[in-house]
């Protein structure tokens, strides 16, 4: 049998659009032929791309996609007038600002933490338990002292400007969340870098004034995140909710071995949320994908999702996601 290499070699010879292969885990995947464009970064929202330009140093000077992604959202995780994201955050109801972050190499080795307090860059404590554990997941207060153990310094990480949008919501305390609520917004990146690696990043404060002690989809491999370095990667953003109860993530990456292109892909996971939730009027989910040839795409339920794209053709430009609700 072909290696997976010769195989994309010869792929790229043929005249056909694409030709199918069997992937090592025996699923069909499509090679296409052409060029292919590398490295890319994609990654949600406006945010992206400053989060874009960071990764995209690392992926110009022959840096690896899993350390591109890291720095790319922690610019995000950072800047405190990105409020859905970090420091600065939306806080939850009771006035915390909790995090949920993951990360994912291409190894197939991921690192998650969850209602985390008081750390900066829960996505560098995330690679941490990836890297320094054996395990996958760890929250709450575990994961303070985890972080505060490794070298991670406590901060307040309630900005004046969100601790005053949480004491307008208190005298509403209406617990009702928004369709593109404005400047809440995960950042999810995925990135291939020269080597053809895919690594993935996800960083949220989650749902804007959530119970205290929710998480959502973001920090979850699988639903908010999932790489697999033979075909692809994709993340997601919206309400986790939604995303966790149909393993979205995943979902668009099997998707993807099983031939559609990344935006097909997407569309896929978004239409089984339509036909399995009642409530997909009111909610909106997008998901963003890349595949094992650097090429992207997006699909949400409502309009008004974009994300950032740099290559070496498309130099970091926001992009309109088509949507199932026009
Ligand atoms: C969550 N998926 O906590 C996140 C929120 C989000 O755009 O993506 N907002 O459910």
């Amino acid at each position: 049998m072909k290696s997976r290499r010769e195989f994309i070699r010869l792929s790229a010879l043929a005249t056909a659009l694409f030709s199918i292969g069997k992937s090592k885990a025996g699923g069909l995947i499509h090679e296409f032929n052409g060029v292919v464009t590398k490295p890319v970064v994609v990654s949600t929202w406006q945010h992206g791309l400053a989060a874009n330009r960071e990764a995209w140093k690392i992926l110009t000077s022959k840096g690896q996609s899993l350390d591109a992604v890291e720095k790319g959202v922690r610019v995000a995780e950072s800047d405190p007038n990105v409020r859905s994201v970090g420091y600065g955050g939306i806080p939850d109801r009771d006035g915390h600002v909790t995090l949920d972050a993951c990360i994912m190499d291409p190894e197939g080795n991921c690192g998650s933490v969850a209602f985390l307090e008081n750390i900066m860059n829960p996505v560098s404590v995330a690679r941490l338990v990836m890297e320094k554990t054996p395990h996958v997941m760890i929250v709450g207060e575990g994961a303070l002292k985890f972080a505060l153990d490794n070298g991670f310094k406590k901060e307040n990480l309630l900005t004046p400007e969100s601790e005053k949008d949480w004491k307008e919501w208190l005298k509403i305390n209406e617990y009702k969340p928004v369709i593109n609520f404005e400047n809440h917004d995960t950042i999810g990146m995925l990135a291939i870098d020269n080597s053809g690696n895919i690594s993935g990043a996800c960083t949220t404060s989650g749902l804007s004034f959530k119970m205290h002690g929710r998480v959502g989809d973001s920090p979850i491999i699988g639903a908010g995140l999932f790489v697999d370095n033979e075909v692809g990667g994709a993340c997601a953003t919206g309400i986790g909710e939604a995303v966790i109860k149909i393993s979205g993530s995943h979902t668009v990456v099997e998707m993807m071995r099983l031939g559609k292109s990344p935006e097909d892909a997407c569309k896929q996971a978004i239409e089984r949320i339509i036909s399995k939730q009642k409530n997909n009027k009111d909610i909106q989910v997008g998901f963003l994908a890349l595949n094992k040839n650097g090429e992207y795409g997006a699909f949400s339920i409502q309009k008004g999702f974009n994300y950032a794209v740099d290559t070496n053709e498309i130099r970091n430009k926001l992009i309109d996601s088509d949507s199932h609700y026009k």
